[in-house]
């Protein structure tokens, strides 16, 4: 499918979702966000991919959600539409694997919209940033939430209550993002890591997507539990024999997804 605000690439078992409102600095408008649900829809359903890289221009990941959409909003135009909620659900929904590649700003919306991915490599020129409290407001795409999950509680609250931005450095010690490189490496490095993953047996991925997910939604008690299971339940798995059996016949394993 053509979209006007997204650029889609599919290569290799990965797809390549690029953010392409550069005159915005891929500010994140209604348009955007619903083409994004609909693209990592056809991704989690096309069993030509196997991973999906989002990513955004050199200048911007996303500089946060579209101001001038909403500056004229109401809080009940915010809250009876449900602003971004529909079209958010498929980020978090997606079955297969999300990393986000992120060169220059993410601020607002767009550091939410990362932190919703499973993982992130950045360049060394990223900047993440909550900025909402200079605009009156406070994140509201899961950024009070997942930024101490990703951070801690001393930098999240430091980052969303001055509004301050954090560097690559300073985000690859805090533990956001999980590399940093050069920005000229952003997208091999990004593409390089998500075929690593589409070599794997999609089952494993999936659930270990889940298991580690889980560990944000309950208990220990419970997230254990629910990686015992799952651990158990991928012994009725092709793949499990087929992996097994290549490192004892030292020789590559062939996974089926079965
Ligand atoms: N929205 C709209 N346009 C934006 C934008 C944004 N967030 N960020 C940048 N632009 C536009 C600029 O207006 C400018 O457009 P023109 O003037 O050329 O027409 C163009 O992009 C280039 O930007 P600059 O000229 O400002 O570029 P600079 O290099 O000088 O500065 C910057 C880059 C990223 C530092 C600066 O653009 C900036 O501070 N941008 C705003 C960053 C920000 O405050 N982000 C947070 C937005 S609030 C909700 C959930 C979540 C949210 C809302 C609702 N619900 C559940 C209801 C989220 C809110 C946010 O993210």
């Amino acid at each position: 499918m053509a979209y006007q605000t997204l650029i889609v690439e599919i290569d290799d078992y990965v797809a390549l979702i690029r953010l392409n409102r550069p005159e915005a600095l891929n500010a994140l408008n209604q348009q955007l966000l619903s083409e994004l649900g609909q693209a990592l829809q056809e991704a989690d359903q096309n069993d030509k991919v196997r991973c999906i890289v989002l990513t955004g221009s050199e200048k911007a990941f996303a500089a946060g959600a579209d101001i001038t959409e909403m500056a004229a909003m109401n809080y009940d135009d915010v809250l009876v539409s449900n602003m971004f909620g529909t079209e958010i659900e498929p980020i978090t929904n997606t079955r297969k694997p999300i990393i986000a590649a992120v060169s220059g700003y993410a601020l607002g919306g767009g550091c939410e919209l990362a932190l919703a991915c499973d993982f992130i490599i950045c360049s060394d020129s990223a900047k993440f940033g909550q900025p909402e409290i200079n605009l009156g407001v406070i994140p509201g795409i899961g950024g009070t939430q997942r930024l101490p999950n990703a951070v801690g509680k001393a930098k999240a609250m430091d980052m969303i209550l001055t509004g301050r931005f954090m560097d690559a450095a300073e985000a690859e010690r805090a533990g956001l993002v999980s590399r940093v490189v050069p920005a000229a490496k952003l997208l091999p490095e990004a593409l390089a890591a998500a075929r690593k993953i589409a070599e794997k047996s999609l089952i494993s991925v999936m659930v270990g997507k889940e298991c580690v997910n889980r560990a944000y939604d309950t208990t220990l008690r419970e997230g254990i539990l629910f990686e015992r299971r799952s651990f158990a339940g991928l012994f009725a798995t092709a793949d499990q024999k087929e992996g097994m059996n290549a490192f004892l016949e030292k020789r590559e394993p062939q996974f089926r997804d079965k």
